[in-house]
């Protein structure tokens, strides 16, 4: 059986960030125009005040300083909180077609190759634009690869390991010779800005993977092993789909209304997530490590999936039995928050470059689902 190596790497991060205090000075102005406007309903008992946000809170909880986005100006406003992406022609290329599109390019140049060397594209991400064609088509159109193919999956934020893992056994099954797996991800559109639980998580960005056959090319890393893991959960939910048009009353299907509505963006149990994912994450990986005949003192780095600083101390703290830090663990979140799948493939991006030949680590998605998945890679020579 051929062997499945991640040749490369490519990121597209958006122009404009917004820092906590930005977002924070815009969510309370929301909150004083809400609880004026509503101050005698409020007075009467009929609706609750709703209660300022705070930087110091979003930093702690969660490590996040900023976030970089597609439409700063229509989050930051008041009166919307809703980046606006104006509709496209279908004659255009998509936007999360066109986010793809960069950091595939940037993965195909950083390992030196061609159109005529990609058979697939895999677009990995937690939400699509559109139910199809799929995007992973338009974005293997939108390269050019002529002769290939391309679909699309969700596994939310483990669709980048879910895909790794998918590729991988299309190459070493003989299915192909080299995919592109891509994570655009618009997380922006799909948070309730209004939410003062969650509006300072998410930010936008895409992200690709190039996995090639080894004996096609040169340096990389090999894959050791992958281990993909779920278990179905009510703690992280979006209720947006094709169905809200017939599930309501008069089947008018007024969309903008029902994706408005809270349930039909993201919501969390944060707490819950936390408390269960972190003991779900650190046992598959350190089992999966077992498996593969890896001690901790074998690993270099754990590339985690970005949610939450406190979260991936910890994990990190339990696959390598003491303390990590920075260095075991790399931090990207706090610039970009999270990014749903693409996370661990940022930070596994800006933090793998140092490695030597046969250095050992882990990438590690979880997220909604429950999904996770470890890809254990080895750096190669060359
Ligand atoms: N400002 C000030 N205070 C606040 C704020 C705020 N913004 N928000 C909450 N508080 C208050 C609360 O009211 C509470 O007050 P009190 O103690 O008086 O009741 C206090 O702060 C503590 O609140 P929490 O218990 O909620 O705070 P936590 O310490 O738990 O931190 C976190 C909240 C940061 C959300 C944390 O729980 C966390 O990170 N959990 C893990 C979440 C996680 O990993 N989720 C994964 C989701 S990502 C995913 O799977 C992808 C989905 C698909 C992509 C969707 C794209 C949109």
């Amino acid at each position: 059986m051929a062997t499945a190596v991640i040749r490369s790497t490519g990121l597209w991060t958006p122009e404009h960030s917004i820092t906590n205090d930005e977002l924070v000075t815009a969510f309370n102005a929301y909150v004083a125009q809400y609880n004026a406007q509503n101050a005698d309903a409020i007075t009467r008992g009929e609706l609750e005040a709703l209660s300022p946000s705070s930087a110091e809170f979003i930093e702690k909880a969660s490590g996040i300083q900023s976030r970089y986005v597609l439409d700063k100006e229509g989050i930051l406003d008041v009166n919307r909180m809703t980046p606006h992406l104006p509709l496209r022609e279908n004659t255009d290329i998509s936007i999360l077609a066109e986010m793809g599109v960069k950091a595939c390019r940037q993965a195909m140049e950083r390992a030196d190759k061609t159109l005529d060397d990609i058979d697939g594209v895999i677009c990995a991400a937690s939400n699509m634009q559109r139910a199809y064609p799929a995007m992973a088509i338009e974005i293997q159109e939108a390269l050019g690869i002529e002769d290939g193919f391309g679909f699309d999956m969700n596994v939310a934020c483990s669709s980048a390991t879910f895909g790794i893992r998918t590729a991988a056994s299309l190459i070493e099954s003989g299915g192909a010779r080299a995919i592109l797996v891509v994570n655009p991800e618009i997380c922006s559109a799909h948070l309730n800005w209004r939410d003062r639980d969650s509006h300072f998580i998410f930010g936008d960005v895409a992200t690709a993977i190039l996995l090639e056959r080894e004996d096609l090319g040169d340096g990389g890393f090999k894959i050791l092993g992958s281990r993909l893991r779920t278990k179905f959960s009510n703690n992280i939910r979006n209720n947006f789909g094709f169905l809200n048009r017939a599930e309501s009353a008069d089947g008018r299907g007024d969309l903008g209304a029902e994706a408005a509505k809270d349930d039909k963006l993201f919501i969390q149990e944060g707490r819950k997530v936390f408390k269960e994912v972190v003991p779900m994450v650190s046992d598959m990986i350190l089992d999966h490590m077992g498996t593969l005949g890896l001690k901790p003192e074998d690993m270099k780095r754990v590339w985690l999936h970005q949610a939450n600083i406190n979260m991936n101390l910890l994990i990190a703290k339990k696959v390598f039995g003491r303390e990590a830090g920075g260095e075991d663990a790399p931090t990207i979140l706090d610039t970009y928050a999270n990014t749903s799948s693409a996370g661990s493939i940022i930070a596994f991006h800006k933090h793998s470059d140092d490695l030597k030949a046969g250095d050992k680590g882990v990438i590690c998605s979880f997220g909604a689902g429950y999904s996770a998945g470890s890809i254990f890679v080895e750096k190669l020579g060359g």
